[in-house]
């Protein structure tokens, strides 16, 4: 089989996504999404400038190859819109492996370690009272584990937390907003909105929280350890990972339960934090630390650890990427769970697939390949619409993680 055209499909049925197809001689096409949000631009141009010329005439079947060839071989390494060009590339050739092969890609990568894969999804809330009700809303639409964000008062905007009567989508069309934020209000308000959540829904709930890279790793581990009563699932991205030591300082003070990884494009930003066993769950989004191919390799290395996945699932990652994140998620040994931002009806639309959610947990269905498709007529109708994830400031102006 030979790879004989490969193009783009960019879209914004209520958001920005970058889809690759690849085609081959035997008609059967793959997709990968090579979405990173607020800067897809950069990564189109750099799959059709300089991508997509050298995969024609390859075997497509060559994932290991062609992902060494388009990683080692650029000789410039890593970063976000490298790492999503390969993911895009990597994907959509495992797709057309399933398809080719007449099996789901789960089978591919050791075949299903279990039934279904634990998801979480999002609650939110102006306040407490209402992140409390949010949370119980999920609960009767069946998830057992859900991510609590609310309000903190005395700032406008607050991470996680829609504007009135829309769903929470973190990017917004025109150019970045700006929002305020306050480490002392929101350090004194967390522990009350966990009591209150935690009294609410009793002991058999997993809580999710989601720091947002808002804290030095001390006053993270204060969090951590005012949050031990409320027996957290985990407590993501509680301060920027690049300085990766600094979850030490963290894990020294505290038993909550660490995540982080999202903003993360290769095995190496997370080398220290798993070989330590600073952190207990690893969110590198399938794909933007270069696709199915690096995914499979960096949860192998962190079940040495017994460091489990818990894979980025927002909104501003396209349907093709999860669905690759369960057919991963449903193989590897490690899982642990998935975050689950369900996309618009019209998102959906776009992207008809599979994958299914039932009682708390989503599989990625047995359609062979990654069970994905893409209506284009109606991607068609919705064009690219620039976009960016807000700004933040403290109290003072100084600019912040947002
Ligand atoms: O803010 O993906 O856990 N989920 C998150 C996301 C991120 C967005 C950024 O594009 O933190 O909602
Ligand atoms: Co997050």
């Amino acid at each position: 089989m030979k790879i004989t055209g490969a193009r783009l499909i960019i879209t914004s049925p209520d958001r920005n996504f970058i889809t690759l197809r690849i085609d081959t001689d035997e008609g059967i096409y793959g997709l990968g999404d090579g979405t990173v949000n607020g800067r897809e631009l950069a990564v189109a141009s750099y799959l059709t400038e300089h991508v997509i010329p050298c995969l024609i005439g390859r075997d497509p079947f060559q994932t290991e190859d062609i992902w060494q060839y388009l990683y080692r071989g650029a000789y410039w390494r890593r970063g976000p819109v490298t790492m999503a060009a390969i993911a895009a590339v990597d994907v959509a050739l495992w797709d057309i492996k399933g398809k080719a092969l007449n099996t789901p890609v789960y089978n591919l990568l050791g075949g299903a370690s279990r039934n279904g894969c634990m998801v979480y999804t999002h609650a939110n809330g102006a306040d407490i009272a209402e992140a409390v009700d949010s949370v119980q809303k999920h609960l009767a639409e069946g998830y057992i584990a859900v991510r609590a964000q609310a309000g903190v008062p005395g700032i406008a905007s607050s991470y996680g937390v829609p504007k009135k009567g829309k769903p929470y989508e973190p990017a917004e069309r025109g150019l970045p907003s700006e929002s305020l934020w306050s480490t002392e209000k929101y350090l004194r308000f967390a522990p009350k909105l966990f009591d209150a959540v935690r009294n609410a829904v009793g002991e058999d709930v997993h809580l999710l929280h989601d720091v947002h890279h808002r804290l030095t790793p001390i006053q993270a581990a204060r969090l951590g350890k005012s949050l031990e009563p409320y027996d957290l699932f985990w407590m993501e991205d509680a301060t920027p990972a690049e300085y990766q030591e600094g979850f030490k300082i963290i894990r020294q003070h505290t038993t909550t339960p660490l995540a982080v990884g999202e903003v993360f494009n290769s095995v190496w930003d997370a080398h220290d934090l798993v070989r330590n066993q600073w952190i207990d769950y690893l969110r590198m989004t399938v794909s933007h630390g270069g696709g199915i191919t690096s995914a499979k390799k960096t949860a192998d290395f962190c079940d040495l650890y017994q460091v489990k996945t818990g894979y980025h699932g927002a909104t501003d990652l396209s349907p093709v990427t999860m669905a690759a994140a369960l057919h991963v998620g449903l193989a590897v040994h490690n899982f642990g769970i998935q975050e689950h931002m369900p996309h618009t009806a019209l998102t959906d639309e776009v992207f008809p697939h599979a994958y299914k959610f039932e009682n708390g947990y989503m599989h990625p269905g047995d359609a062979p390949g990654l069970g994905i498709t893409i209506d284009e007529e109606l991607a068609a109708k919705y064009p690219y619409q620039r976009a960016y994830l807000p700004v933040a400031r403290l109290l003072d102006g100084t600019l912040t993680d947002w």
